[in-house]
């Protein structure tokens, strides 16, 4: 029998519908499910006047993605998930205390995580209080006195610990981390522990800026894009775009993924149907299907190719880069036999993808959670690097790195401070700005908070926005450490299941959301975010807020700053006029000058980027970095399978919107486990049998029960199955080397027929 408070989802194995895999994506199917969606969820005319409101230069940034903007847009650039995100924030605020008098914790732990998302918004403040088995009202005074005496009574500034999700805007974060540091910690953990460390650490080693090196123009003047364990048609949609036009100006395209993704297969854009244009773009015109885990020996190959055709720019690497001789030699020591084993791919493909490179002048490569969430993480994103250093495509038009960031201000957020290990250089402006000494120290990152939450080291954990229990591996082991915790804060706009797996007395504080209007005693406020481009703009919500009880995220901050740290910041003006938390992050922040004046600039203003605007790097020798890696150990037990955890169309992380993943044609349920079809047949396993899955990590195994096995194009040997509802079984150790980041795109798994099918069978 399942423990509700073990957090995990609980299993269902109804309802599964299969169809065929889409060989399009987008096109009407599309418009008409973001429409429902929005119907569904906030009626017509809202539907209408948000979906008009979204990334417009007078409304707000989409929520749901980090991808830029185009500078020319049409009436709204047209995007399915986003006009999901927005529906979705949209809803009721039905949430309210008749709700939580109605439902128990123990009553909510056994629905689905769709069930929870759909209820609606958060509406009022709820706590609950040792040993209660429901939430009941508190006013916001209270639940803020109650944060504040606790954070108080704390022994050590450690034992406080702030997570950030990515969708906090620019002067939240700033205002956040801010507070944080003035209690005495770095303990701010965010998401991107868990989704692009891997990145940042790799290019701040080799580039000497932790962020990409590409313009959205770019796209339109690149000869090659390759884009690696990435699924943009769910995740990016409206990268399709880009990718349309550069195709258009005649760019090739590589897709290198275990899974035919559909967005990267043929394309077509909704908005075209009304200019009469029915047909759909081939967007890839490569498509590797490389085994999980195997881009770095791909990569290798590529790299030895390319080396031995002596096809590489002398000039950048003579002026520009260090290290190439000792890279050049370490290729030497990988076989292709290793090479062809360990990707899955024959060295005829490689050369293929070789020969791509070699005649693009301009070279794009863009990757995601494929890459980041693997134990060599870092090193195969620099493998990425050094292909692109070979052929100089950096700092230069049409070229460069782009890793394709996931919340839509997740890469704001890290500039602004959210980052439990600052640099001496960073804290040392902030100190000039805030006027207060910044601690030394690091704090945690989210598996060192959890790991600080299991040896009882926690009182305080406040999570600004996101969902820690669901999104973070090892659901099981997470939802114990959270119960260690003293007081847990959920600083929310809709209900999950963090609300329900928590410390002994628990918060909920909702907020409002990016499509609401922020009225402050100062008038109409906006905020600043940051795109996975490194363009700063603003994002003003222009919907009624669905509750008259819900705070800002800033003044939600700032009133805890004045009942913390009265004496340090003038609170009370930063959390009713925002103009005041932008001069101040102007004093604190490299690259910030004027910020109030150039964020009002019509499209904003793009930060500095050394590499991409001057080719400078800003590393230790002033020169971009080859590195040289071994492969990785991709071996697994003789009957074992390589699992990866993936997201579906229809949800947003953790927020699961619907049962359909279109594109992958399956609808209705969502737990299952892709496999292929041979993989299948060798163990005697029907489309829909049901199977318990155990992860193995050293001496350690996890079991996760009734997964319906469904037949997939996929490697030999992988499996994937869906976030977060697979969480249970990444073992919270298994991280990547260098970034610590989870590796939810490599679990070592058995699968073995579930008891319940043979008790049903008898
Ligand atoms: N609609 C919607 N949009 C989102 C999100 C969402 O949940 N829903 N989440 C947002 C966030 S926070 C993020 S980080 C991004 C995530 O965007 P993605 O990184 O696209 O998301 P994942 O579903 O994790 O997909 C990873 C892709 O990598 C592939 N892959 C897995 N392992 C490997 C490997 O070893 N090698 C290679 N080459 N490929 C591999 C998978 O097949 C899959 O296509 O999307 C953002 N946008
Ligand atoms: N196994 C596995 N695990 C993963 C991943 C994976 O691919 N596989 N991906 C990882 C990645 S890339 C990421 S980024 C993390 C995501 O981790 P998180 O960012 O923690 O999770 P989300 O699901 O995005 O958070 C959703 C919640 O945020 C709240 N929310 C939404 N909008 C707002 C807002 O405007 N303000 C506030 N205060 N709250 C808001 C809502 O209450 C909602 O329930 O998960 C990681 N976990
Ligand atoms: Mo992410």
């Amino acid at each position: 029998m399942r423990d509700p408070f073990d957090g995990s989802t609980p299993p269902d194995t109804n309802g599964l519908r299969l169809t065929k895999v889409k060989q399009t994506a987008a096109g009407i199917p599309a418009a008409v499910s973001s429409l429902n969606h929005g119907i569904r969820k906030m009626g017509l005319t809202k539907t209408v006047r948000n979906l008009l409101m979204v990334n417009q230069k007078e409304g707000f940034d989409c929520p749901g993605c980090a991808w830029p903007d185009p500078e020319h847009r049409t009436s709204f650039e047209f995007c399915e998930n986003g006009a999901k995100a927005v529906a979705d924030e949209a809803m009721k605020a039905n949430v309210n205390e008749r709700f939580f008098r109605k439902h128990s914790i123990q009553d909510l732990l056994n629905k689905s995580d769709y069930w929870l998302n759909r209820q609606g918004r958060l509406a009022h403040p709820m706590i609950k209080r040792p040993q209660a088995t429901h939430y009941e009202s508190i006013s916001w005074e209270e639940a803020l006195d109650m944060v504040a005496s606790s954070i108080k009574s704390m022994d050590k500034p450690e034992r406080g610990v702030y997570y950030t999700s990515g969708r906090t805007s620019n002067e939240a974060a700033f205002l956040y981390q801010a507070l944080v540091r003035a209690l005495g910690s770095n303990n701010l953990p965010d998401c991107s522990n868990m989704c692009h460390e891997s990145s940042g650490k790799a290019l701040s080693q080799t580039i000497g800026i932790g962020k990409g090196t590409v313009h959205l123009e770019d796209f339109e003047q690149s000869d090659l894009i390759l884009v690696v364990g990435q699924n943009p048609g769910t995740n990016h949609p409206r990268m399709l775009t880009a990718l349309r036009d550069a195709k258009k100006k005649g760019a090739r395209i590589v897709s290198i993924n275990p899974l035919p993704e559909t967005g990267l297969q043929r394309f077509k854009h909704p908005q075209d149907y009304m200019s009469g244009d029915f047909q759909s773009t081939q967007l890839a015109d490569l498509h590797i299907p490389v085994r999980i885990g195997g881009d770095a020996a791909l990569l290798k190959g590529v790299l030895k190719l390319l080396v031995d055709q002596q096809s590489f720019d002398q000039s950048f690497i003579e002026h520009k880069t260090i290290h190439f001789e000792q890279f050049k030699q370490s290729l030497d020591e990988f076989s292709w036999n290793q090479i062809e084993q360990d990707s899955g791919i024959s060295r005829e493909i490689i050369e293929q993808l070789a020969q791509l490179c070699e005649g693009s002048n301009a070279t794009i490569a863009c990757w995601a959670m494929g890459l980041t969430q693997h134990r060599n993480g870092v090193a195969v994103i620099q493998e990425v690097v050094n292909l692109l250093l070979l052929g100089g495509h950096i700092g230069r038009p049409g070229a460069g790195l782009c890793p394709v960031r996931g919340h839509s201000n997740v890469q704001g957020d890290r500039t602004v401070g959210i980052w439990e290990a600052p640099s001496e250089l960073f804290i040392e402006k902030l100190e000039q700005g805030l006027n207060f000494s910044i601690p030394r120290k690091h704090g945690y990152d989210v598996v060192h908070a959890i790991h600080a939450m299991e040896r009882q080291d926690v009182d305080v954990f406040i999570s600004m926005g996101g969902n820690f229990l669901s999104a973070t591996p090892d659901t099981k082991r997470t939802a114990k450490a959270l119960q260690n915790v003293g007081l847990t804060v959920q600083v929310s706009t809709k209900l999950n299941r963090s609300h329900l797996i928590t410390g002994e007395t628990a918060l909920i504080l909702p907020v409002l959301g990016r499509t609401e209007l922020d009225q402050t005693s100062s008038g109409e406020q906006f905020v600043t975010v940051e795109n996975s481009m490194g363009v700063v703009h603003r994002s003003k919500g222009n919907m009624k807020p669905v509750s008259s009880t819900l705070l800002s995220e800033p003044s939600l901050i700032a009133r805890l700053g004045d009942k913390l740290c009265p004496d340090l910041l003038d609170w009370v003006s930063l959390g009713s006029d925002y103009d005041s938390i932008r001069d101040l992050m102007a004093n604190s922040l490299n690259g910030f000058e004027d910020y109030n004046t150039r964020v009002r600039e019509t499209n904003g203003f793009l930060l500095p980027n050394p590499p991409r605007d001057n080719c400078e790097f800003a590393t230790e020798s002033g020169k971009a970095v080859f590195t040289t890696h071994p492969l990785p150990n991709v071996h697994v037990d003789n009957d074992h399978f390589v699992l990866m955890t993936i997201r579906s169309h229809d949800q947003y992380n953790t927020t699961i919107y619907g049962l359909h993943d279109r594109y992958r044609g399956v609808h209705g349920n969502r737990r299952i486990v892709f496999m292929n079809a041979l993989d299948m047949s060798e163990r005697g396993l029907k489309t829909r049998d049901v199977v318990d899955m155990t992860s193995h990590f050293n001496t350690t195994k996890r079991t996760s029960l009734n997964w319906i096995v469904v037949p997939y194009e996929i490697p030999r040997g992988n499996l994937a199955a869906y976030f977060p509802e697979a969480n249970e079984l990444v073992p919270l150790d298994s991280t990547a080397d260098i970034s610590n980041t989870p590796t939810s795109k490599w679990i070592e798994v058995s699968i073995s027929t579930s008891p319940l099918l043979i008790a049903e069978e008898e």
